[in-house]
């Protein structure tokens, strides 16, 4: 299968086709993963995440365009933790991107994670991984903001970007606390409204009170018109700069691939517990725990054996 050797060549077509795998949760696709391996880590990851409508779209759309003036290579993936693959909720962001839709140098994609069972950032670190591997040096990860899922998206970006808009009711009060810990930067987008720098100072008094050796910047934006958006690409820099002087890059780099491992072993774990469903051995061992001849944790014992026996390197599944 040459779906690796095609995406590390640059073949956009092939990237989208093992995102697609990844999506379907199919067996293809970790050995196409592995593949990739020793072809990533040159991308800077940025999230973007934050409620329904606050720009984020708006603002990945002016972000690109901003990295594509600089001529790097930009890949995009809006994640929709909830959608189908066909589902309708991706399709204005879609829409929104049209004016990057025929330049090579930006790859979009929607990420539906509806049936993975292991948690959305498995499925995202290897979507990840394809896109690194393509060549993209700028990946922006768009997330549909739903509580859980922007704590899992700083889990796997280096740069946590979370939107608020003024007189939204985005008040310090109702932020979650989750939500202000997963951002390394505050972006006030649709600044032109009222109230821009009020939330701004009220942010800003915010952050201060916070003892990290970063302290949260926050950027005025209006996506729509891409004012601020050099200043918000100039802190992402310098929080980047920060990650690589003070080691942490390393250290959410290994969380990624911490997250992916476990996710891996997760999957081929559930795939050999199919493969005994019904077998002679899983019959056998029920027949001496239900007889009281076995204590059931011991058989359970027994059970981990045989299944690391199915999973060990030697197994013919594996090769
Ligand atoms: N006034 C103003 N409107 C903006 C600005 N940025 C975005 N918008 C508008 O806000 C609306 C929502 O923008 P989106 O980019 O779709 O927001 P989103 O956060 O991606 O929305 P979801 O993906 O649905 O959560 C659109 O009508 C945008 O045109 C801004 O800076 N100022
Ligand atoms: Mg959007």
């Amino acid at each position: 299968m040459g779906l690796a050797e095609d995406i590390i060549h640059g073949d956009a077509r092939a990237a989208a086709k093992l995102i697609s795998l990844i999506e379907d949760d199919a067996p293809e696709a970790a050995v196409a993963l592995d593949g990739l391996a020793g072809h990533v880590g040159a991308a800077a990851v940025i999230g973007v995440t934050g409620a329904p409508g606050t720009g984020k779209s708006t603002l990945v759309d002016a972000l690109t365009a901003h990295y594509r003036s600089a001529d790097q290579m930009v890949g995009v993936l809006a994640i929709d933790p909830s959608s189908e693959r066909t589902g309708g909720a991706l399709l204005g962001d879609r829409v929104r991107m049209q004016r990057h839709a025929a330049d090579p140098g930006v790859f979009i994609r929607s990420l539906a994670t509806r049936g993975w069972e292991g948690g959305l950032a498995g499925a995202v670190a290897g979507a990840l991984r394809v896109l690194d591997a393509l060549g993209r040096n700028i990946i922006l990860i768009e997330t549909v903001g739903a509580g859980q899922v922007e704590v899992d998206i700083a889990a796997v970006a280096d740069t946590t970007l979370v939107v608020l808009n003024p007189g939204s009711g985005d008040d310090i009060q109702t932020l979650k606390a989750g939500i202000l810990e997963a951002a390394d930067i505050l972006v006030v987008n649709k600044a032109d409204r009222d109230g821009a720098e009020r939330l701004q100072a009220d942010l800003e008094a915010m952050t201060a009170l916070k003892d990290d050796a970063w302290t949260t910047p926050v950027v005025m934006t209006e996506a729509v018109n891409g004012r601020g958006v050099p200043e918000l690409a100039a802190a992402i820099v310098r929080h980047h700069a920060h990650l690589t002087a003070s080691g942490e890059l390393a250290v959410r780099r290994r969380s990624r691939l911490k997250i992916e491992l476990l996710t891996a072993a997760e999957k081929a774990w559930r795939a050999a517990g199919t493969r005994l469903a019904g077998s002679s051995f899983l019959e056998d061992l029920l027949d001496r725990v239900s007889g009281g001849d076995l204590p059931p944790r011991q058989a359970a014992a027994e059970l981990l054996q045989r299944l690391a026996g199915e999973l060990g390197p030697d197994h013919p599944e594996r090769r």
